[in-house]
């Protein structure tokens, strides 16, 4: 990366044995964070009329104003200082380099090689893994060529008209956002529809108006073992032979995408309909992979290679641009800055566009799956109440602007909290109607300026507000923001925009010094859920040795259910 040697691996430069906060460039940097508690954004830009332009940034199409961040040109400097002492271009070199930089699961991290043109090369264990990468989407493209032409038959003969993606978690929240996103540039002949609840409403609600005749499930599971999917999926199949009564019928309506062709094979899938993809590719980090078939039969193969140019543009601008022009190392500086130094605990995502309605669920997942840690790479303790610890992941959190608006941007403005915002809109609205844009587009910029600068009590005293009213109707102002500005929402820009807040995720990593790429945390509800199955089921009163809470839920659910 530019400006850094990468001459030393992640798991191997020598920053990793000090502690992140005893670091020279973490303690000026939280030295200088002190410092400017007092200086508010109306003195900053009063004190620098460039200032909005100054601290901006643009690449593949995407401009990112980060001048109403409560920070200074020291600031930023600091930043850049503290991400090059933390080893962040190494450590990104290391994972464009296939190196097993998810050090608990022993695995490499290599989603970048999911959107690597065909061209390149890059190398897992002396492997260039990017034909292997082109031959899935070239095998996927040939699935959703058949299924958009109407020349994928069902059972009966019928075209399909209906896909059905069952999957979760990573196998889920990236195609459900990403066929939302791009609705406008999608077949609309076609109905796609998401299960992913083990809740058995969620799939029942996906099928009650469905033929199965012509529904196309795509059974989305890296590992082919998680419980919800293989419930859900095990139900479409009943669903699918209880109406077309022949067991030849589950190869014309199921497709998998998985990691484990045994599995997909004894569920009874053709691993000749089955899309692969590899264990270096994270569940949330694999919207780009076979994981979009949902996606890619949406929007067509073309649409989805566009998508993945714009994901490997950012790839390349976040590996070559210098620090403080760089719109990845830039995102994850401020989620650090705004987290760990000036103590925020939320950020809040706000898209000013219809079509990313999904998109903060998303990066709920991508970012709070991934920095949801609280030990370093080693193993050791991050506690943010102990000498030298620190806080890590903030909580992302947020829903589609202007209805936002009307509902808890009253505590961004006037609560105790300060949360940090990212606001993201587009020049051009892909449904121009009327004023609608202009309307939509006039209230992100609001916000932010409000959110910025406030309304003070000499404001409200030239207005004439009685005294008594004027503490509520103050709104103090300083309260950061970023706003991402982009022209239109095309596959390729949601691709940067995805692959910008992926790689700002692991600069973050990379500076708490924590893996992004594991999820321990969710495998203990799993287990004790396992534990749990075989006591609700049992026909015998089970013999419960759990706490005398989790023993009474039970026994009052069995007893209810009757
Ligand atoms: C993501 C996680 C997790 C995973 C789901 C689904 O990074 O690993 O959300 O995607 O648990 O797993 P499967 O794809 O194996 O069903």
């Amino acid at each position: 990366m530019s400006g850094d040697a990468a001459s030393q691996t992640a798991c191997e430069t020598p920053f990793d044995a000090m502690a992140r906060s005893q670091l020279p460039a973490w303690q000026e940097t939280a030295r200088h964070a002190a410092s400017l508690e007092r200086t508010t954004l109306r003195d900053l830009f009063a004190a620098d009329p460039a200032r909005g332009t100054r601290l901006t940034a643009e690449a593949c199409g995407l401009y990112l104003d980060f001048s109403k961040q409560r920070l200074t040109g020291d600031t930023l400097q600091l930043l850049v200082k503290l991400a090059r002492s933390c080893g962040v271009a190494e450590r990104a070199e290391a994972m464009f380099g296939g190196e097993r930089i998810n050090v608990t699961e022993r695995r490499a991290v290599l989603h970048v090689a999911l959107r690597a043109p065909r061209s390149r090369q890059i190398f897992f264990d002396g492997e260039d893994v990017v034909p292997g990468v082109h031959a899935v989407l070239d095998a996927m493209a040939a699935c959703a060529t058949e299924v958009r032409d109407g020349r994928w038959t069902g059972h009966t003969g019928k075209p399909i008209r209906t896909v059905v993606n069952i999957g979760i978690g990573g196998s889920d929240l990236g195609p459900v956002m990403a066929c939302q996103a791009l609705r406008h540039s999608s077949d609309r002949s076609l109905t796609l529809r998401f299960v992913s609840n083990v809740d058995g409403t969620d799939f029942a609600e996906a099928v009650r108006d469905l033929d199965p005749a012509e529904t196309l499930f795509i059974v989305s599971s890296k590992t082919f073992t998680t419980q919800e999917t293989m419930a859900n999926a095990s139900s479409a199949r009943d669903w699918v032979l209880q109406a077309l009564k022949d067991e030849g019928a589950i190869a014309k309506h199921f497709v998998a995408v998985s990691t484990n062709a045994e599995a997909v094979a004894a569920f009874g899938i053709d691993t000749a309909n089955m899309f692969g993809f590899w264990d270096w590719v994270g569940g949330r980090y694999s919207m780009d992979s076979a994981i979009g078939l949902s996606t890619m039969i949406a929007i067509g193969p073309d649409g989805f290679r566009e998508m993945l140019a714009g994901f490997h543009a950012m790839d390349e601008h976040f590996r070559s641009a210098p620090f403080d022009e760089n719109l990845p190392v830039l995102m994850g500086l401020l989620a650090v800055w705004n987290t760990t130094f000036l103590g925020s605990r939320t950020i809040a995502v706000l898209p000013y566009d219809q079509y990313l309605a999904r998109f903060p669920a998303y990066l709920q997942q991508l970012t709070m799956e991934s920095c949801g840690k609280r030990v370093t790479l080693a193993g050791e303790p991050i506690d943010p109440c102990a000498e030298g610890g620190y806080t890590t992941g903030p909580i992302y959190w947020g829903e589609p602007g202007t209805n936002g608006q009307h509902s808890f941007y009253q505590l961004i403005h006037q609560g105790t909290e300060v949360i940090p915002c990212d606001f993201i809109a587009f020049a051009n609205s892909l449904n121009p109607l009327g004023r609608h844009h202009d309307l939509l587009m006039a209230n992100v910029f609001a916000q932010a300026e409000a959110l910025a600068f406030g309304k003070s009590a000499e404001q409200l005293a030239a207005e004439d507000c009685p005294e008594w009213l004027t503490p509520h109707r103050t709104f103090p102002g300083n309260r950061p923001s970023s706003t991402i500005l982009a022209e239109r929402l095309t596959p390729a820009v949601l691709g940067s925009l995805v692959a910008l807040y992926e790689h700002a995720v692991f600069v973050q990593g990379a500076i708490w010094n924590i893996n992004c790429f594991d999820q321990w945390g969710v495998e203990l509800g799993k287990q004790l859920a396992g534990r749990i199955v075989p006591e609700l089921e049992s026909a015998e009163e089970p013999e419960l040795t759990h706490d005398s809470s989790t023993n009474a839920l039970i026994r009052r659910y069995r007893r209810l259910r009757g």
